[in-house]
């Protein structure tokens, strides 16, 4: 049925994903699993876009069947749960729009307990080192799409180093093509390319914070 799921969303069959999504569910698999294998669908559509196959109109329809897919999810994740005290600012990078994941991302974070501040999408480098400034924030989620925006994403970096604020926030930078080398580039101090990911890192974060 995964299977299934996956290439209805990389097909754009709206129908078909979200009563596969409905059927997952009922199923007992959790709205993260679900949420993981969609977007693995939508990693097809871009593929198919940059060979050509897909036009923009098709991610454009991606965007509107993830959204339907949240809408779905989205009851199933727990919201009212105790705050853990810890506070995260999240944005997307200066010249990128795109942010289905990193309010996937966000969701997931406030269902766990953290104090999100969204900066929404492209949020100029010198607007993120104001908000850790003014919120006291321990971590930092940059979320990048779009290759030609990571030196942005050094730019934030570069900047929190010179208002002596580097060592005082951790880093996280995620998204499509962010890896290994992104990261040493940026100087950022995690990577995640997932939710899986993303929510071990921040829990990580948090453990050894509250072990200091
Ligand atoms: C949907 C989509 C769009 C939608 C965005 C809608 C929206 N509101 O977000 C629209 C149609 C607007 C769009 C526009 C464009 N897009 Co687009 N888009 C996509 C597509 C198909 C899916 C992205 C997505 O939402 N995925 C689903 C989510 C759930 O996954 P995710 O974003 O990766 O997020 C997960 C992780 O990365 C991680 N994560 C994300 N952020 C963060 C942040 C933190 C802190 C952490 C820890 C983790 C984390 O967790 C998330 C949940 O699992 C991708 C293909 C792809 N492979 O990603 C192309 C893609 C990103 N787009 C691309 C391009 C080229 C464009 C355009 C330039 C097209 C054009 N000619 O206009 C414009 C750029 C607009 C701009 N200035 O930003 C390219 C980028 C190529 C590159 N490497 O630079 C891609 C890769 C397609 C391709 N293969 O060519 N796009």
């Amino acid at each position: 049925m995964e299977d299934e799921l996956l290439t209805a969303m990389a097909d754009l069959d709206e129908d078909k994903t979200l009563c596969l999504v409905e059927k997952q569910l009922q199923a007992g698999l959790t709205p993260l699993e679900i949420v993981d294998t969609c977007r693995r669908g939508v990693e097809i559509v871009g593929k198919r876009y940059s060979e050509g196959q897909y036009f923009l109109s098709d991610l454009i329809m991606s965007e509107e069947i993830f959204k339907g897919v949240m809408r779905i999810v989205e009851p199933h994740i727990p919201v009212n749960v105790p705050q853990n005290g810890f506070s995260i600012v999240m944005g997307t990078i200066e010249g990128d729009i795109h942010d289905l994941g990193k309010n996937i991302v966000i969701y997931l974070l406030r269902s766990r307990g953290f104090h999100v501040h969204d900066l929404g999408v492209d949020v100029p480098p010198e607007k993120f080192v104001q908000a850790v400034n003014e919120t006291g924030a321990s971590i930092l989620g940059i979320s990048v799409l779009l290759s030609f925006c990571v030196g942005s994403v050094k730019k934030v970096v570069d900047l929190l180093q010179e208002a002596g604020l580097r060592d005082k926030v951790k880093v996280v930078v995620g998204g499509y093509p962010v890896n290994q080398l992104v990261k040493e580039y940026t100087g950022v101090d995690y990577y995640a390319n997932d939710v899986t990911q993303a929510l071990e890192i921040y829990e990580k974060i948090l453990k050894e914070k509250c072990s200091c």
